[in-house]
């Protein structure tokens, strides 16, 4: 979506074009509420401040959405395609390492008792996994802090791919 376009679009729509980037109803309510934005920048940077800090059951909310990795979503829907062009660095195919995240994932979720969430675009399968093991050695409250980070860099790169100038 052009950004003047999404200056000027009814809320709903721009709620909807939103929520895909991570479904935390203050983020997406204070971005569409501030708009117009001069620039695809400064909407950005206010998206980045309004995610920091994002509460815990915001983070616990957003959760909900985000497949394993090594689990691509089937569903046709946006954040089911956003999440598989994040994962594109993890080969399905490779039974080697998707083993070895489905052991960590199993680890971690056991540990932390929720999914282990990691930005993953950008990021090799061997450096998503190497990432799995290091975060497993993590405290409770190590990993909170490190989660709501993850969740803010995949939230702000789904919008950077939503908007163009
Ligand atoms: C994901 C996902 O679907 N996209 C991403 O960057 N990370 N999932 C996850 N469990 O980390």
């Amino acid at each position: 979506m052009q950004l003047a376009v999404f200056n000027g679009a009814d809320r709903a729509e721009v709620t909807a074009a939103l929520r895909p980037c991570i479904d935390v109803r203050r983020w997406v309510d204070q971005i569409a509420d501030a708009r117009p934005f001069a620039s695809s920048e400064a909407l950005l940077d206010f998206a980045r401040n309004a995610a920091d800090p994002f509460t815990p059951d915001e983070v616990e909310a957003a959760m909900a959405h985000h497949p394993r990795i090594g689990e691509r979503p089937t569903a046709s829907t946006t954040e089911a395609s956003m999440s598989r062009s994040e994962q594109a660095g993890v080969d399905p195919a490779d039974r080697e390492i998707t083993t070895a995240l489905a052991e960590g994932n199993r680890a971690y979720e056991e540990k932390f008792g929720r999914v282990f969430l990691i930005r993953a675009a950008g990021r090799t399968a061997p450096e998503i996994l190497a990432a799995l093991h290091e975060r497993l050695n993590h405290t409770a409250e190590e990993e909170d802090a490190i989660v709501a980070q993850q969740l803010r860099e995949i939230a702000l790169l789904r919008l950077e791919g939503v908007i163009s100038e």
